[in-house]
Parts: C-alpha cells; structure tokens; sequence
C-alpha cells in the first residue's frame, strides 16, 4: 500500500481575488482522485492550503503525514504555489506527482522543473493508481512508465509525454468525491458569511463534445459521459442531509446538453427529497421555458 498525500495550493491569505470572491470551493478532481485511490487500497492523507497562513503548513503535513508521494493539482493561476511545494516535497525526500488542468494543457512547462517527477495528463483516477501500484511493486521507474498511457516524464535528459489513457466511461462506477478529506463546515461557513447562503460543488458528467478553440484539448475530451440521474440524485440527498447546503454549483465542462437526462435527474431528485437549488455553467441559447420548468423543480 502507497501512501499518498495530495495537496490543493490555492492559499486564500496569498491570492487577494479569491479572497474578494469569498466563494472557495474545493476541486473537486483531488476528492475523486483520493476516493479513487483509497478504494484501489492506497492510503491517502490530503492537504488543503484554503484557509492556511502560508505553505510552512504544507512543511508540517509532509513532516506530520510522512507520505510515500505527494500529488499536486493545479491551474494557471496556481501554478507558482504548486511548483513552490513540488519543490519543498522534492527536497523532503517524496515522490512528486503535479496534474489537473494546467500540467494537462502544457507537461513540459511543469517537468522542465527539476521538483517535478511526473505529470498525469488528463483524467487523473485510473494513472494515478497504476503508478501507486508501480510504487507499491518498487517499479515506478523510467522504464515502466514508458508503457503507461496519461503521463509524462523526463527520459534521457528529454520530456518525454505519452499518449492520453481512454476514459472512464461508466462514471457510476466511480467512488463519490472524499469530502471526509476537507474541512467542509469550514467552506460552507466562509460561503455563508460572504454569500448569505452556503453552496458545494458536484459533478454530473465529463467531457465536452464541442470543440471551441481556446479549450479544444480540454481534461476530460471530447467524448461527454453523463453519470446516471439516479447516482447524481443519491449524491444530492447526501450533501442535503449531512451539510443542509443551501444551493449546488454544477461544474460540468458543459450541461443542458440531454433533455431527457434533466428531466430524469428532476424525477429522480424529487423522488428522494433531494432537491437543491443549483447553477451551472449552461449557454443561455439553451434556455427555455420548459427546460426552467423543469431546473425549478431541483
Ligand atoms: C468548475 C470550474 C471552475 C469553478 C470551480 C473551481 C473549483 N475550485 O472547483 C470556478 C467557476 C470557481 C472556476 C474558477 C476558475 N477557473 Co475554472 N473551471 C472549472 C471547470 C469547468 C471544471 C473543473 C472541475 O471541477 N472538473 C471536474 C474534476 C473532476 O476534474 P479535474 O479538476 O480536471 O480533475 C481531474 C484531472 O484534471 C486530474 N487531476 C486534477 N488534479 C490532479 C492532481 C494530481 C496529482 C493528479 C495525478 C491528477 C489530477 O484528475 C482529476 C480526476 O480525473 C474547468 C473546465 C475543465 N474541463 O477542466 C475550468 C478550468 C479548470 N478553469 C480554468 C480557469 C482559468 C479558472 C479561473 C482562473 C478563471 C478566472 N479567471 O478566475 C478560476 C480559478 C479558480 C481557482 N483559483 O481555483 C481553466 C484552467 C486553465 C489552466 N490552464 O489552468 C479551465 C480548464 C477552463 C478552461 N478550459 O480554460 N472554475
Ligand atoms: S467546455 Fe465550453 S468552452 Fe470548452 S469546448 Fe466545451 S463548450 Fe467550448
């Protein structure tokens, strides 16, 4: 067994916008990862710089959690902090492992920084367990991960970056984000003194089957994958139940694509008392009266 301590390096004390915003949510890919992994047998500890003074936190996690590797998210405005504890991992001795969106977008950006082992490009869960596994067997080595898909790596003094893994397709089979990982009343208070109203993210399918240029080569592709109505619904009344959230904040690549799936989700929802109001990232030319019929019955 691997242990991995993953780590979200986004400090609000450090990024004043996001401060202003007052509306942090956690990411939600590191959640799936570590879900993903602790049921694949791995032991996974997690660190989240949200409401943490500065990275001497993220000193005493590596210190306090003394993990086999250390998994990084991260995103363009992130990227400094990320690399900074990549760097503080590498020096106390861990396995560095950086993904999510931006290591997905340009790998060699981040492996060209000696703190940086490996990047896994594109959807995370199933990579991330291989190499665990890897580590776990004493082979994560150059040679084996030549043969494995989603990752790139430094080979022979060059980057060298494989080919993306296939997705997931059936994502019911995925375990629900670990939100035992996070601080989630700490979120939902800072929500409601900023907000009024307390507010958690979920996800409800990947992919984006458009092809806009400026996200073109997106995390989760171009085939979308929906969950079913029944799992998403069964997700809700568990956030409703155990934080009484007033609202969910779908964060999809893209949504309102299937009608019959909206309507179902509504069914489904409703069927378990489980309705939220929710937002979303929706193109407006979608909209119409039915479909917001329907949307104000969550
Ligand atoms: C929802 C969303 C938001 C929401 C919520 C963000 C949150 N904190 O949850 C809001 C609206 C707040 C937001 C804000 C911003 N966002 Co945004 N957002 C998204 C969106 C649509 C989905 C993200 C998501 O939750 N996906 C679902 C999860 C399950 O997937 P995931 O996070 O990608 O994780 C998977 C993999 O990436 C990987 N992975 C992730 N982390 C790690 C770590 C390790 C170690 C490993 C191995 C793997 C791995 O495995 C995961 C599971 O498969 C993406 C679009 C996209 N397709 O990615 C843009 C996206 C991430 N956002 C983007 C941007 C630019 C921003 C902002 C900077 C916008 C702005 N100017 O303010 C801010 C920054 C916020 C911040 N500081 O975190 C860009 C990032 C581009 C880049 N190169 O980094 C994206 C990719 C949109 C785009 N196409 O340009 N965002
Ligand atoms: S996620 Fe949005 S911006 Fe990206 S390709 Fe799809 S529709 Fe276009």
């Amino acid at each position: 067994m691997t242990k991995i301590l993953f780590a979200h390096p986004l400090f609000l004390s450090k990024s004043p916008d996001e401060r202003a915003a007052g509306s942090p949510y956690f990411p939600l890919g590191l959640l799936y990862l570590a879900a993903y992994v602790r049921e694949q047998g791995h032991q996974v500890a997690l660190f989240d710089g949200t409401f943490q003074e500065d990275e001497t936190a993220f000193a005493r996690a590596l210190a306090q959690e003394a993990p086999d590797v250390v998994g990084i998210a991260a995103l363009l405005p992130t990227r400094d902090m990320a690399l900074l504890l990549a760097q503080m991992a590498h020096e106390a001795g861990h396995v560095v492992i950086l993904g999510g969106p931006d290591p997905t977008k340009d790998p060699s950006s981040y492996l060209s920084q000696p703190q940086v082992d490996i990047v896994v490009h594109h959807e995370g869960e199933q990579t991330l367990a291989t190499l665990l596994d890897l580590f776990d067997a004493g082979r994560l080595t150059t040679e084996a991960l030549q043969e494995q898909p989603g990752v790139a790596f430094r080979s022979a003094g060059r980057i060298q970056i494989n080919e993306p893994r296939a997705p997931i397709e059936n994502l019911d089979a995925l375990p629900l984000p670990a939100r035992d990982l996070i601080d989630v009343d700490r979120y939902l208070a800072q929500w409601r003194e900023t907000n009024g109203y307390s507010s958690l993210n979920i996800v409800t399918s990947r992919g984006c089957p458009y092809n806009c240029d400026w996200c073109r080569d997106a995390v989760h592709g171009n085939g979308f994958r929906q969950r079913s109505p029944e799992s998403v619904a069964e997700e809700m009344k568990i956030l409703k139940d155990s934080f009484q959230i007033d609202r969910l904040r779908v964060v999809d690549d893209v949504d309102g694509i299937e009608r019959a799936w909206l309507e179902s989700w509504a069914a489904a929802a409703e069927e378990r008392d489980a309705a939220i109001p929710f937002e979303a990232l929706n193109d407006l030319q979608r909209q119409d009266i039915p479909l917001l019929d329907v949307r104000d019955s969550l």
